[in-house]
């Protein structure tokens, strides 16, 4: 490896902030600024900035590990291999190929994700296999589809944001979520814009706003429809748009007009003048934009909450036009890619549908195979997991920690006890490997090339920076040995830069098209946007901007979607009268298997709390730093509390990071989302409790 700098990028969120690594003499890496990409100009956050920390050998897996007398025990990849091989086929032989499920993340690389939705239908013949990008922005996706013809997160560049006249910011803490991307909003503000922040907790970027609507979690919808009902009573429409870019406005607007204001705030708490001043604010200038992250998304109505805001941009001509637009903050590092290229229940590479039989053939004539050999759609992400043990036998994992993450996880946990064969592939023993019968110890970002996209839909190269160590190899490896043992030689290439080119083609035609980006000009350009078909004559420029000139639609018109209120899967009651809703907290990352393995990260944020506003605080006559319980019909978790008034007094709020005493997760509700199959992360109801000492 080279000693000089590498420019690449951060293995956590969705920004893929740019860094440079230099190796340092003791084998290790050090970040520095990289000042050129321009979505963080050189800024990260704490997590970035210790990112190297995950790469000592003192905290990561160095050799496979076999379950061997009821204890993981190091074992030679040979061995290691073969058993998961070897029970993979038995599973498959007793039970036939659904039996072997597979679950992936969106923090893997293109290259990765494609070769295991590939692996999944090629080599075991599985129909179930999905990803934890279905807990994260599936909601958005499937409103994006349905109302655009596309699913992009952002339609445009952040360095639109300041140019644009007002923002609303939806259940997005973008503040402790994406540090560097504040600026843009800080800038919006210099630039004379406005930014309304909707979030029933006042946040950090809640401080930064000009107007903060503080509704009861899981009331978007209704939020959304009252926002709506003042636009068409206020004679705010855009009639001309509405005519010539859109469909469905008649039935959109009878839903809105039965949305009073008065009933709206009953339902979400937002008095009537702030919602006529949100309208005014959102209507005044030239340009606005909204963009929604997972407060609104991760709802049993999230689909039709993001069609109601999306409705919002529809009504008053601010969608497919320069400097407006709604978007999407999607999350993990490739939380974008990872949704496009195949691993996926109901999706081929290119964002082709499994069941689309011209997206089989394409596929299939590039995969070498036959298109009837390719199996149908399988499960969502929560409903694989709960059939573990059940009728699926044995998973591969691979970029995920559900026992941390997932939806009501005291079940799922038992789920994947319950489970025949568990094989994890990880860079660290998270607590899901602890479960596995194989741990397969695997390369990281800075050890490996490959492709992210991120949350702008920008392609982008992550370069090897260091040798990895001793021991570990990548997962395309895993897959390559794995699919050589189960009996399919050729088409699983090691070789980042082979799959990428295999990507290509398969995507190609696609409505995620990559043919028209090579590794090559990743490295020339500061990233490449989505679509970029081939073109013969010239190169493809890609897209920063999207649906300028027409929607994705057949008839490039935008959709509204009919959509009403209606209550969370869970209401508060007599027995559970609070609001739970989780999230994150700035220093640490998902279920923290990465990050509560990095010292100075542990020390910002050691463990996890329940806000609760004073008021509640007192009836339970809890004081700060008191252990309390909140109950849910799942289950039980406790930690101190932390008394704000910066929330509603009818909500706590947990972050979901730890597992264990104080895991969010033990409580929260898996009542999913009927088009995307989201959980509802974001309420539930609880009850909180003194915990006597
Ligand atoms: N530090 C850190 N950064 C991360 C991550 C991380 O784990 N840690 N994860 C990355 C990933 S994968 C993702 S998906 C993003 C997530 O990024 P965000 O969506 O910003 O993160 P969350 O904290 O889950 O939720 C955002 C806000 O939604 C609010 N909220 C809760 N319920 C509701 C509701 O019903 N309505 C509304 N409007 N708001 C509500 C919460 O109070 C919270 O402030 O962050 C990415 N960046
Ligand atoms: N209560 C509550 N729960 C939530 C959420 C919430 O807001 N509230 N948010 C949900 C959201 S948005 C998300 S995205 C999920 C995320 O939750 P998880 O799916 O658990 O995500 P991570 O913690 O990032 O887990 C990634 C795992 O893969 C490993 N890993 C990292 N890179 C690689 C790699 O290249 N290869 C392999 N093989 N492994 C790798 C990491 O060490 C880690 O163990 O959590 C969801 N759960
Ligand atoms: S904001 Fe996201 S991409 Fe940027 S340094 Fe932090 S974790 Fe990494
Ligand atoms: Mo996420």
């Amino acid at each position: 490896m080279q000693n000089t700098a590498t420019p690449t990028h951060c293995p956590y969120c969705a920004l893929q902030c740019g860094m440079n690594l230099t190796p340092v003499p003791d084998g290790g890496v050090e970040v520095t600024e990289r000042a050129d990409f321009p979505v963080n100009r050189g800024a990260l956050c704490g997590k970035g900035r210790t990112a190297p920390a995950v790469l000592s050998s003192s905290v990561r897996l160095t050799s496979p590990l076999v379950r061997s007398g009821g204890t993981l025990v190091p074992a030679t990849w040979d061995e290691a291999l073969d058993r998961i091989a070897e029970e993979l086929q038995r599973t498959r032989a007793e039970h036939g190929p659904d039996a072997c499920g597979v679950f992936g993340g969106g923090g893997l690389t293109n290259e990765k994700a494609y070769t295991l939705g590939k692996f999944a239908r090629v080599v075991l013949g599985t129909s179930q296999i999905d990803y934890n990008g279905r807990f994260c922005m599936s909601s958005a996706a499937a409103g994006g589809i349905k109302a655009f013809g596309l699913d992009r997160g952002l339609p445009f560049p952040l360095e639109d944001i300041p140019k644009t006249g007002c923002v609303i910011l939806v259940g997005s803490n973008l503040a402790e979520t994406m540090p560097p991307s504040l600026r843009f909003f800080t800038e919006l503000k210099e630039n004379g814009g406005t930014l309304i922040v909707v979030d029933p907790r006042r946040t950090k970027t809640a401080d930064q706003a000009d107007l903060h609507l503080m509704p009861r979690p899981g009331t978007d919808l209704a939020l959304a429809l009252g926002l709506l009902h003042l636009i068409v009573a206020e004679g705010r429409v855009d009639e001309a748009y509405v005519a010539e870019r859109t469909a469905g406005w008649e039935d959109a607007r009878a839903a809105a007009m039965a949305h009073w204001p008065e009933y709206v705030e009953r339902i979400t708490g937002v008095p009537v003048p702030q919602l006529r001043e949100a309208v005014r604010m959102f209507c005044e200038p030239e340009a606005a934009m909204v963009l929604t992250a997972r407060g609104p998304e991760q709802q049993s109505k999230g689909t039709d909450t993001v069609g109601a805001w999306i409705n919002l941009c529809l009504a008053t001509g601010r969608a497919g036009k320069p400097l407006s637009g709604y978007g999407c903050l999607t999350g993990q590092g490739n939380g974008q890619g990872g949704r496009e290229h195949g691993q996926k229940a109901d999706q081929l590479p290119g964002y082709r549908k499994l069941d689309d039989p011209a997206a089989r053939r394409h596929v299939a004539e590039v995969w070498g195979v036959d298109p009837d050999s390719l199996p149908g759609p399988g499960r969502s992400a929560y409903e694989l997991l709960d059939a573990l043990g059940q009728d699926i036998k044995s998973l591969l994992l691979m970029g995920s920690n559900p026992v941390v993450s997932a939806p009501r996880a005291a079940h799922i946990e038992e789920r994947i006890k319950s489970l025949d064969f568990l094989a994890v592939c990880d860079v660290v023993l998270s607590e899901t490997a602890a479960l596995a019968d194989v741990v397969l110890p695997v390369t990281q970002w800075a050890e490996e090339t490959g492709t992210t996209t991120n949350l702008e839909g920008r392609v982008l190269l992550r370069r090897q920076a260091i040798t990895p160590p001793e021991g570990v190899r990548s997962d395309l490896e895993v897959m390559h040995e794995l699919a050589d043992r189960l009996g399919v030689e050729k088409g699983f290439p090691t070789d980042p830069e082979e799959v990428f080119e295999e990507l290509r083609r398969a995507s190609a035609g696609g409505v995620a098209d990559y043919s028209g980006i090579t590794y090559r000009r990743l490295a020339e350009e500061n990233g490449v946007f989505w679509p970029c078909p081939t073109q013969d004559s010239d190169t493809h420029p890609g897209t920063p901007r999207l649906f300028l000139d027409r929607f994705a639609t057949d008839d490039g018109r935008a959709r509204f979607v009919p959509v009403s209120h209606r209550a969370s899967a869970e209401e508060p009651d007599d027995e559970y009268p609070v609001l739970l809703t989780t999230g994150r907290v700035v220093a640490q990352y998902q279920s923290g298997a990465q990050t509560r393995r990095v010292d100075e990260l542990n020390a910002a944020a050691p463990g996890p709390f329940v806000e609760l506003h004073p008021r509640l605080a007192a009836r339970l006559g809890a004081a700060e730093g008191d252990p309390v319980a909140v109950v849910s019909r799942r289950g039980r978790a406790v930690a101190p509390a932390r008394i704000t008034t910066g929330i509603r007094p009818d909500t706590v709020f947990m972050p979901f990071h730890w597992p264990g005493e104080g895991r969010a997760n033990t409580l929260t509700n898996p009542a999913l989302d009927p088009t995307s199959r989201m959980p509802e992360f974001k309420t539930c109801a609880v009850r909180v409790e003194a915990v006597k000492s």
